[in-house]
């Protein structure tokens, strides 16, 4: 289940860390971060509910034994499905005001087109089938908070690690780790556009073989973008980032003016300090979407790296080429 250590995966002739070049090679990015398993965390609302944490290990262990193209249709618990509702209700209500256009026409679609509502906690299987329909992305379970390295490595093949289980009942406003709520509702609506689709995939692409210190910078920006991001829109600032659209607390929180807010830059936003206990001191507004993706690439192109990636969706491959 778990990796012993990065470098164990370390090409040792050219001294770059490894990664996958095949689509099929995910099935070994699996190294997980135990930081907030309810069986290591004493503050996790479930930790001293031992129902809860068996059922979090019969989950892991499902994505744990995932190999590329099985998934297995998850039966959820009337209790599970409950606290789905919650958080789908009262979210549901504050996203017209809040959300970004993005979100609100993907989020439409899904319940025309892949049965979202409140009654029923969503298939991977069949949300990955949308949206391999709508911009390619793909879903792949997995058991727990992902390394850096190993999630961003997957966007590079447009393959989305979703987590399974739910957050615990007793905190539905707001988890401090992934759950299938952030997943479903806060990322999925934004991977159905084609534009925030391409941004994804040139942050992971940008990551492959990468050293740990533009790893770093990478996640940051990812966090504060994917994650926590803010963006115009006719005027007004509305929320684009998955952290903020899966949790009623932040996301009132986030547009509510009290926190500070930043215009995005990544030069500055890459070195952003930033926790994931509570809710963000700091977001980042970018002009609009298009003004993010533009700079981005323009910070990703300036990472150096002793060779350059070119994905091919045909072949779902990579092709490396050595710099001249
Ligand atoms: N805080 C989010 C929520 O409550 O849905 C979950 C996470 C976002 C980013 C990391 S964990
Ligand atoms: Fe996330």
């Amino acid at each position: 289940l778990k990796r012993v250590a990065d470098d164990v995966r370390t090409i040792p002739e050219e001294k770059v860390p490894w990664f996958p070049r095949k689509i099929r090679d995910l099935d070994k990015c699996n190294l997980l971060i135990t930081k907030y398993d309810p069986d290591m965390d004493q503050d996790h609302p479930g930790f001293s509910d031992p129902e809860y944490r068996k059922r979090r290990c019969f989950i892991a262990e499902l994505a744990a034994n995932y190999r590329h193209y099985s998934h297995v249709v998850m039966e959820y618990t009337p209790e599970e499905v409950a606290t789905w509702r919650e958080v789908y209700r009262t979210l549901r209500t504050i996203y017209p005001d809040l959300a970004c256009r993005q979100f609100l026409g993907g989020l439409q679609q899904l319940e025309r087109e892949c049965g979202y509502g409140e009654d029923s906690i969503p298939q991977l299987r069949e949300v990955s089938a949308f949206l391999k329909e709508k911009t390619g992305f793909q879903l792949r379970p997995v058991a727990g908070l992902l390394s850096a390295r190993d999630f961003l490595a997957s966007l590079a093949f447009r393959v989305f690690q979703c987590t399974q289980y739910i957050r615990h009942a007793s905190a539905p406003m707001h988890s401090p780790e992934p759950d299938c709520c952030h997943e479903l509702l806060g990322h999925i609506p934004m991977l159905a556009d084609k534009e925030f689709a391409q941004f994804s995939q040139e942050i992971g692409l940008a990551s492959l073989g990468a050293s740990d210190e533009d790893i770093e910078r990478l996640s940051t920006l990812y966090w504060f973008t994917v994650e926590f991001g803010l963006c115009k829109q006719n005027g007004t600032v509305k929320a684009y980032g998955a952290g903020l659209l899966s949790s009623y607390g932040e996301l009132i929180y986030a547009l509510s003016n009290e926190p500070e807010y930043k215009p995005f830059n990544p030069e500055e936003t890459a070195i952003q300090p930033y926790q994931d206990q509570t809710f963000q001191p700091v977001y980042f507004v970018s002009e609009s979407f298009e003004d993010a993706k533009i700079k981005m690439r323009r910070y990703s192109s300036s990472i150096q790296r002793p060779f350059s990636v070119r994905y091919d969706p045909f072949t779902c491959s990579l092709e490396v080429l050595d710099q001249p």
